[in-house]
């Protein structure tokens, strides 16, 4: 039987799909994506904000085709070809960029100890509380539990972005903002009932070029969060918001 994860449109679209296209040639860094994924989302506009030479290759996680596992043993994407080894985890890829490509601006870590420190800080924010209850609120089935999440999705951000200039914070969160329409759709989600200053600051997301970019149409990603609504994603990260686990 076809695994139900497994059927999603093939390939990126609209300006995304225009970026796969300038990144089909040879590099030293292989960048191996799903169009549809937030987690792949991080590490393309890293790589994108850094104009960093990468090879795009469309891979459907839900396969768990042998070649991919062989790289990734998770099977999961994003993961990057570099060196002659596998890398994956959306946010070692982000450090790993800044690391590897040090010459490439802007920077998205700060230089200073106690600033990187504050990145991180709210790196484990965003992984522990803001995008869990995203996914809580999209498969929450009743509206006591949907409130909850509700309430776990405020964020208290002075603005312009999480750390003065664009950086790893944002980076980090970009993708669940240009997702967030689902939420607004069908859940009751208003950017506006987290803060004006919020709202401002998920539109400048919204309209950033490497944002923009990295980005498919909301049609085809409707079709995958259908799933969700409904409770019957089987990927990963359902299962596991669905068990009350930490997402992998
Ligand atoms: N913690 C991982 C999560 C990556 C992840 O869950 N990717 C999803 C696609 S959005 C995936 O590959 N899922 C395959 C599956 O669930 O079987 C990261 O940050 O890179």
């Amino acid at each position: 039987m076809a695994i139900p994860d497994a059927q999603i449109f093939p390939h990126a679209t609209s300006e995304a799909a225009k970026t796969v296209e300038r990144h089909q040639e040879p590099q030293d860094l292989v960048f191996y994506a799903g169009w549809f994924c937030p987690f792949v989302q991080r590490a393309w506009i890293s790589l994108e904000e850094k104009r960093i030479p990468y090879q795009y290759k469309e891979v459907n996680p839900y396969k768990k085709e042998p070649h991919f596992l062989a790289m990734n043993p998770k099977g999961l994407v994003p993961a990057v070809e570099y060196q002659g080894k596998a890398l994956y985890e959306s946010l070692i890829l982000c450090e790993f960029f800044e690391d590897a490509y040090p010459s490439h601006k802007p920077n998205l870590l700060p230089s200073e100890p106690a600033d990187r420190a504050l990145t991180r800080m709210w790196l484990d924010h965003i992984s522990k509380t803001f995008i869990p209850a995203f996914h809580r609120l999209l498969q929450a089935q009743d509206v006591e539990k949907q409130n909850e999440a509700l309430q776990d999705l405020a964020e208290n951000i002075k603005g312009p972005f999480f750390n003065g200039e664009f950086g790893l914070v944002d980076v980090a969160i970009a993708p669940w903002i240009v997702r967030d329409f689902i939420l607004q759709e069908h859940r009751g989600f208003k950017r506006g009932d987290v803060s004006p200053v919020w709202e401002a600051y998920a539109e400048r997301i919204e309209k950033r070029d490497s944002v923009v970019n990295t980005s498919s149409l909301r049609e085809h990603l409707a079709v995958i969060f259908g799933r969700y609504l409904r409770d019957e994603a089987q990927s990963e990260v359902a299962k596991a918001t669905r068990a009350g686990k930490v997402i992998p």
